[in-house]
């Protein structure tokens, strides 16, 4: 089968947001007298703004203590505090190599989709702007679960009107491998200590087309 469309995850693959979400929990967490350091934080990569509340209330064991009420309020606040950290985002904040991919991948025909479970993707995508290149962005609102379920890239893929099958996807955390595995997608993992990715690069300046074409080749 020809190679027809990437689907790339954001936060992690396109750009470096993962700190400023830490950031913003850091805070949040903090206020609710909860510690929580990167490596915790890297066990939220991928995974919803309500379903990370939860996970950190769990770790400070404090998951019965908040109506939903209450969480609702928290999360507004670290969403908040997070846009308010966008605002320093600019097309320089692309990672290194995506853009010339982006190019080349319009230049060759191959759609580009984007998965991504962040309700600010789209405004992130026009503050790197970098828009104009996606034939296809899933709309997190309407996707219910959080990667590692793969209903976000099965929803990229239907919405490029390409079966999986011919796609790659493209990740940074553990979780959006197994996603895009269980999509029926071949996974390309940015990064260390990922498991189960079909290709495993160190970082993004190394995703070029040549590489992910030589992979659709090789790897039948
Ligand atoms: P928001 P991705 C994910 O983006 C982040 O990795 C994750 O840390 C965040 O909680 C999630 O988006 C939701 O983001 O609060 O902006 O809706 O990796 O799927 O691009
Ligand atoms: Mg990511």
């Amino acid at each position: 089968m020809k190679l027809q469309a990437i689907v790339f995850d954001l936060d992690g693959v396109i750009t470096d947001t993962a700190h400023l979400h830490f950031l913003a929990w850091q805070q949040v967490a903090a206020d609710v007298g909860i510690a929580i350091d990167e490596e915790f934080n890297d066990t939220l990569k991928g995974i919803s703004r309500g379903e990370s509340l939860l996970s950190i209330l769990r770790h400070g064991g404090k998951e019965g203590e908040f109506s939903e009420q209450a969480r609702e309020a928290l999360a507004a606040r670290k969403n908040a505090l997070y846009v308010h950290s966008l605002r320093d985002l600019t097309a320089d904040s692309i990672l290194p190599g995506i853009r010339e991919l982006l190019g080349e991948l319009r230049a060759r025909q191959i759609a580009i989709g984007l998965a991504s479970v962040s309700l600010n993707a789209p405004a992130i995508l026009r503050a790197l702007e970098i828009e104009h290149f996606f034939d296809y962005c899933a709309d997190a609102g309407k996707v219910a679960r959080s990667k590692p379920d793969p209903a976000i890239f099965l929803a990229a893929c239907q919405g490029l009107g390409i079966p999986p099958q011919a796609c790659i996807g493209i990740e940074d955390a553990q979780a959006g491998i197994d996603a895009i595995n269980a999509s029926g997608m071949r996974s390309v993992g940015i990064g260390s200590g990922l498991t189960g990715a079909g290709l495993l690069l160190p970082a993004t300046d190394s995703l070029t087309w040549p590489c992910l074409s030589a992979f659709w080749q090789h790897d039948k």
